[in-house]
């Protein structure tokens, strides 16, 4: 029988053409792929792009099924995210690991994650977590904890609110500052 996952996820994938201005983010994101048990989502990450060879400036998401992955998203509009940055040679096993912990529920506080983003990015590349309460302060550090152990990150990790207020939702004007930090930790 398959193998089923608690929850249903889905992939979706923006490209970089139509992200020059914050009126027209999100007209090209589509969902691609829904799938609910570990055989769809090996066939689907088997014949997915090595994330090494992905366009500058593209994002893929990996998000529980019906949540979208916007922050006007009515079960993300009150998260945020965690962001760690990775060098190439290490982006496609910790975003492998990101998301077998994420479909495995491996997070104690795994209702309370949305899903996880993949950022291409020239300065950068960027994996996030989305969650749903962000003001869960408690929460949000239990998730931040367990992954940074599971990837054995070693920077400085923040984690962003998408909005910091009811006013801030209206204008998206974000203030990037993290609200809470998981600090570095030297390599033993
Ligand atoms: P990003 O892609 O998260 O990070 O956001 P980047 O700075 O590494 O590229 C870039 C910009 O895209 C933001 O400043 C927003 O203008 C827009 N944007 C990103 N997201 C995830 C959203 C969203 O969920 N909703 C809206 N309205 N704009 C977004």
């Amino acid at each position: 029988p398959p193998h089923s996952f608690q929850n249903s996820w889905t992939f979706w994938f923006d490209n970089p053409s139509s992200k020059s201005n914050q009126t027209t983010w999100g007209s090209s994101l589509r969902s691609l792929y829904t799938f609910a048990t570990i055989e769809e989502f090996w066939s689907l990450y088997n014949n997915m792009h090595p994330p090494t060879k992905w366009v500058h400036g593209a994002d893929l998401y990996c998000f529980k099924h019906k949540i979208e992955p916007k922050w006007e998203d009515p079960v993300c509009a009150n998260g945020g995210k965690w962001t760690m940055v990775f060098p190439k040679a290490t982006l496609e096993s910790s975003w492998l690991n990101t998301l077998l912990a994420l479909v495995g529920e491996q997070f104690e506080q795994g209702d309370e994650i949305c899903g996880a983003v993949l950022n291409f990015r020239t300065r950068g590349d960027k994996i996030s977590i989305w969650t749903k309460n962000a003001a869960n302060k408690e929460a949000q550090l239990s998730i931040g904890k367990q992954w940074k152990e599971l990837l054995g990150y070693t920077e400085t990790m923040g984690f962003i609110f998408h909005f910091l207020s009811q006013e801030d939702a209206k204008t998206l004007d974000r203030n990037a500052k993290p609200q809470y930090t998981l600090p570095r930790r030297e390599k033993q």
